[in-house]
């Protein structure tokens, strides 16, 4: 696996130093700055390259920005409306822009309105880490008596929405404020900060927007950009959903091995590939990370290493985002995946035959407690995460090794 970091540019008060000490091969990072359907210039670019390139000493890092995260799509594109035509003439202009700067991998992903959303952005564990927590009660407070969306809560069991009601009873005016601020924290680092009006705004400009009409408006964007992707040897990599289940009676397509297979086979071309996000997709009990490792691999672009441990086995479910190698994922099983498929692309001569892999989120440990880096990527827990990882990758490849020399 190549190792990898994400990197939200200067601001980010985790630094290239921070990564350098960790021991980081490559960089993710993305023009967070640029407003949605607004081209990447090779100017800005370049400009990221270089800030990717240098210590604060100015002395180099010996580090490229290797994967972009992301590219976004804009809300017009996922509902067909408005410019949604120009901006995915735009999307494959900083696509190629990206490509003749020498950056091979795109992480997109389609999720409407909200990119990731959690209720807690620092719980307290037993042990006095920070970590994320998506809890469906506070989720559904919020829904029902927050953002007070017509038709909240109708599909779903009566003691939940009578919990939801009592939990928001409970809430004072500052963790009603606190509660919405999370929800809607959306993606790190971005420009839009919405509103509870943007929200409701959004969420109307969704109604005539069931999945099978998203899944259509998916195929559609991927129909343009996958073949030119193919043709200058970029590769695109969906981002699942997070969490990977319905929210805000909003459609959600990139939630199971199913949604995965129906995009891959929509266009069928190698480019069109996935990111694999073990946290996102571990929040459901019925997706099988090692399986899908096994199943997908050979369409693997770039792979999210993450826990969670989920309440309970229901969908939706309440979760938390344990250790690396806390969780319900068999993170050994999936590291075991990855590496036979990095093993059989060796073998058949690949050029992508090392997977990009970051260690996702991390839990706020030791001095990232007050640190106030972006919520899920303090210093010091992702590389914990990473060591942990580095340390299954180095046993399990050294077994591997012992085996082929065996045979
Ligand atoms: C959260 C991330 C997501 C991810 C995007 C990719 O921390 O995993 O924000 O970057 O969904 O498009």
């Amino acid at each position: 696996m190549r190792q990898t970091w994400r990197w939200f540019g200067p601001d980010d008060p985790v630094c290239i130093d921070d990564m350098m000490q960790a021991g980081v091969q490559g960089v993710v990072s993305a023009l967070h700055h640029i407003p949605t359907g607004v081209m990447w210039t090779p100017e800005d670019i370049a400009l990221r390259q270089s800030a990717i390139g240098q210590m604060r000493d100015g002395s180099p890092s010996g580090l490229a920005w290797e994967v972009v995260e992301s590219l976004p799509v804009s809300e017009a594109i996922k509902t067909q409306t408005g410019d949604w035509r120009n901006h995915i003439t735009t999307w494959i202009a900083s696509m190629r822009n990206l490509r003749n700067a020498g950056i091979r991998v795109i992480c997109y992903n389609f999720m409407p309105v909200l990119d990731w959303t959690r209720t807690d952005l620092t719980w307290r564990r037993p042990n006095g880490a920070r970590c994320m927590r998506f809890d469906l009660i506070d989720f559904l407070a919020f829904d029902i008596h927050i953002l007070q969306r017509p038709g909240a809560g109708d599909d779903l069991p009566a003691d939940l929405c009578d919990a939801a009601a009592r939990r928001f009873g409970r809430m004072d005016k500052v963790a009603r404020e606190q509660l919405a601020g999370n929800v809607v924290f959306g993606l790190p680092g971005a420009v839009e900060r919405l509103s509870m009006q943007d929200v409701r705004d959004l969420l109307a400009s969704y109604a005539p927007v069931t999945d099978a009409v998203l899944r259509r408006n998916f195929h559609d964007f991927l129909e343009q950009v996958v073949p030119v992707a193919q043709e200058i040897g970029m590769r695109l990599c969906c981002h699942p959903d997070d969490p990977p289940f319905p929210l805000l009676g909003l459609p959600r397509i990139m939630s199971t091995e199913a949604d995965y297979a129906e995009r891959l086979a929509a266009v069928d071309l190698p480019a069109n590939g996935i990111t694999l996000c073990s946290g996102s997709l571990g929040a459901r009990h019925d997706n099988d990370l090692p399986g899908m490792m096994r199943r997908f691999g050979e369409r693997v672009h770039f792979l999210h290493l993450r826990n969670v441990r989920r309440d309970c086995d229901t969908i939706p479910a309440s979760f938390f985002e344990d250790e690396h190698l806390g969780g319900q994922t068999d993170m050994v099983a999936l590291v075991d995946a990855v590496l036979a498929e990095e093993a059989r692309r060796r073998k058949a001569g690949r050029e992508d035959a090392v997977i990009p892999m970051r260690p996702d989120h991390g839990q706020d440990i030791l001095d990232d407690i007050g640190r106030g880096g972006q919520p899920g990527y303090p210093a010091i827990g992702r590389l914990k995460g990473l060591a942990e990882l580095r340390g299954i990758e180095a046993a399990l490849s050294r077994r591997l090794d012992v085996s082929a020399a065996r045979t």
